[in-house]
């Protein structure tokens, strides 16, 4: 894991832990007695850290955490306070990423050097955690408490000009980093004055007072969510770095110390370290193995409306030119002019250069000419969600399109295997279902149909990491993952309501618990003709025991974009997107639950929240027992990237593990007995609950893995 190499004096310690150099226990073990006996070693002068793998470190290794070290365990800290002890000179020669601890115990090295590819960042609060070895004393005292706050409660990566420009790099070196560090030592050495970053005192930041500090650290405490709403990590953060300021460095660092331990033992940061592996996981497939991935140097898009236009920028983002073929000009013209304002809204944020924005904009063409898709590698259409419509597209597309070509359809609920059918490649047929906006957000369920083949999966996973997005597999079912669970979630929204729940009062309750946003804000915003569609079709589906969805739709109350739904909008709050509680509204709800016999039922908060959580828990259950999912960890994602779930509690499946299966069943047990069929439970549910399991221990059997 660690190779040494001495020239001139000089010890050079590669850090060779494939894949990402993580600090492991294991390694840091072999790490400590490399920097003692070089330490202990007269003829060496110097030091220097290296990575191989093409990174200096990810950091520590995240497995690591779920073990509590024994006394007799090396870990990061260690190799670090070796350094810090040290006489040698040290120098971090970093090339390609050095985050978390790997940036830490270059921090402790008198010089980092970097290459132009080199981002540096201490990302521990995405995991819950902060800096554990020593980045929330040293990097206040390098950079300024300002912007070392800044940086750790964004765990933002910070690009090499800008490492120099803050002052955590010393050099930028464009050729080999080691022989920069050789021609660096040439000039320092003999002298080589200490230059540990521990000596230096610590400070706000350019031009400001240290009596600014209460204000600072006042101020970061408001910015962040409460310690309860997933702010945990982020109020220890602030702590930790006002330590660096009270104490001196080593009671500072045994503050940090202190901090790190309670929060690696946080419910919020086992939370967030399995979505952190859950997403790696995603790519997985059984079956895939050896389909090498087709290339998708041309993408066509059908349907040039908000999802069709959005598909097409995140091509263009990804640097893949795409045609979008639209019969109507004005609605061709309505495209164009949205692509113009979104690159012109990153150009005057000062996101993209206007170099960059123009050629992304004019790599999408548009036209009305279906022909101009026969060399495409990929086409998707995006056009009205009405299977009629979509088959006719579909069989247009078999009969244009270059045979090789695979065909998908942005479809959020449909049959992919019925448009498959209309086609002669139905191995080259799938569906890739965006969410809204589509250059925004990064979910992206890959559905598979029946005979979708394992290439056309393959290329469809490699798109996804082109597109940048987080990419699911879905079984063809309705609703494919996120949005069959969302019917649930919706039904019981609306049920709360028709007992006499106000709706603002459920939407508090979610928003509380941790959603971006309530589920009756969220259908306006998305649109309540949308959901009367989806529960036309599939009246089983999500819009409740009453006819209240009917009755909003037939009153043109669509939500946000009518200026009325469950809430009404008035452009003068909020810039009409502000949802104000609506007395109609819960009079209608009232009058159609007299309509259906539902008798009012009280709810506290605790209960709406579970009445909805549990029935994501439920449906999830059901869809890895039909395998439309693959794994707990796949739902999870879905239902975070897609639907706002709370990271802090992992996701519904990590969020039942949390409060108990078994209770989590119980309760599901009680709503069937009180609430009716609609909660029956998923009998994979049951099995979990029996033997007292969890769903972070559930293995898909070999039939579900296969969607056979
Ligand atoms: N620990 C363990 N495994 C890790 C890891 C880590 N830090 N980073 C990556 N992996 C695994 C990952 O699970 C995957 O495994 C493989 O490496 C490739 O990852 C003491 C406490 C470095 C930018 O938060 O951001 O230091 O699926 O697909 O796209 O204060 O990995 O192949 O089996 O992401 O090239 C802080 C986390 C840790 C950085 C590379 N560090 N990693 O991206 O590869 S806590 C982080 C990343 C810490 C100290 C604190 C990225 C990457 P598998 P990948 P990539």
């Amino acid at each position: 894991m660690i190779r040494t190499a001495d020239r001139d004096g000089v010890r050079i310690v590669t850090l060779d832990n494939a894949p990402v150099n993580a600090l492991s226990y294991a390694l840091s073990t072999e790490l400590v007695p490399i920097v003692e006996t070089a330490e202990a070693d007269a003829g060496i002068k110097a030091v220097i850290f290296t990575g191989a793998n093409g990174l200096f470190s990810g950091g520590a290794d995240v497995n690591d955490f779920t073990t509590e070290p024994t006394p007799q365990t090396k870990t990061v800290r260690d190799v670090i306070a070796r350094v810090e002890a040290g006489s040698k000179t040290y120098i971090a020669a970093i090339d390609g990423n050095a985050l978390g601890g790997g940036l830490e115990l270059s921090l402790a090295c008198d010089y980092r050097l970097i290459t132009p590819r080199s981002r540096l960042g201490l990302p521990e609060i995405k995991l819950g955690l902060i800096p554990g070895a020593g980045g929330t004393q040293r990097l206040p005292r390098l950079i300024g408490a300002q912007d070392a706050l800044q940086m750790m409660l964004k765990g933002e990566l910070v690009k090499a000009q800008e490492a120099k420009t803050k002052g955590l790099a010393d050099e930028i070196v464009d050729g080999d980093v080691v022989e920069a560090a050789f021609a660096l030592l040439a000039r320092v050495l003999p002298e080589a004055p200490k230059r540990r970053v521990s000596s230096r005192s610590v400070a706000l930041g350019k031009g400001m007072q240290l009596m600014a500090l209460p204000f600072i650290i006042a101020s970061a405490h408001k910015m962040v969510p409460p310690e309860e709403n997933g702010g945990f990590a982020a109020h220890k953060l602030i702590d930790a770095v006002q330590a660096a300021f009270e104490l001196d460095f080593p009671r500072g660092l045994a503050r940090e110390a202190r901090l790190f331990d309670e929060l690696v033992r946080s419910a919020p940061s086992f939370a967030l370290r399995h979505i952190f592996f859950a997403e790696r996981q995603l790519g997985k497939v059984p079956g895939l193995g050896s389909a090498p991935p087709r290339e998708i140097a041309r993408a066509g898009i059908v349907g040039a409306g908000t999802m069709g236009t959005g598909i097409a920028i995140a091509f263009a983002d990804a640097g893949i030119p795409c045609v979008v073929v639209e019969p109507s000009d004005e609605q061709i013209e309505r495209a164009k002019q949205m692509v113009f304002g979104m690159y012109m809204h990153q150009v005057q944020r000062g996101r993209l250069t206007q170099e960059v924005a123009w050629s992304r904009g004019q790599s999408i063409a548009f036209t009305s000419d279906y022909a101009e898709l026969a060399d495409r590698d990929l086409v998707i259409e995006a056009v009205f969600e009405s299977m009629d419509v979509k088959k006719q597209v579909f069989a247009k597309l078999d009969a244009i399109v270059q045979p090789e070509g695979i065909l998908a359809s942005n479809t959020s609920t449909l049959d992919i295997d019925a448009m498959a059918a209309v086609t002669n490649r139905p191995d080259r047929v799938l569906g890739l279902h965006f969410f809204a906006p589509a250059n925004i957000m990064k979910l992206l369920e890959i559905v598979r149909g029946k005979d979708t083949s394992p290439q056309t999966l393959a290329t469809a996973f490699k798109l996804g990491k082109t597109l940048r997005k987080v990419a699911v597999l879905s079984r063809n079912a309705f609703g494919f993952i996120g949005n069959r669970m969302l019917f649930d979630y919706a039904r019981e929204a609306i049920g709360l309501a028709e007992e006499g729940v106000a709706p603002h009062r459920v939407d508090a309750a979610m928003t509380n618990f941790g959603f971006a946003m309530g589920p009756f804000a969220m259908f306006d915003l998305s649109g309540v003709d949308v959901f009367w569609h989806i529960s036309a079709a599939r009246p089983d589906m999500g819009a409740g025991r009453t006819k209240i969805v009917d009755r909003l739709y037939e009153a043109k109350r669509l939500g946000q974009k009518t200026g009325a739904g469950f809430y009404t909008y008035d452009k003068a709050v909020g810039k009409g997107r502000q949802p104000i509680p609506d007395p109609d509204v819960e009079r209608l709800f009232a009058e159609e639950a007299g309509k259906a016999g539902i008798a009012p039922r009280e709810s506290t908060d605790a209960q709406i929240v579970e009445r909805l959580s549990y029935a994501l828990v439920n449906a999830g259950a059901k869809l890895l027992e039909d395998g439309v999912a693959l794994r707990p960890g796949d739902i999870d994602i879905v239902y975070i990237y897609g639907y706002g779930f709370p990271p802090h509690h992992g996701g519904p499946m990590w969020y039942a593990d949390e409060v108990g299966v078994k209770k989590v069943y119980e309760r599901i047990l009680e709503f069937r007995r009180e609430l009716g069929p609609q909660w029956e439970a998923a009998p994979l549910l049951a099995e979990i609950a029996a033997k007292n399991g969890t769903f972070a221990a559930y293995r898909p059997t070999e039939k579900e893995l296969t969607h056979a």
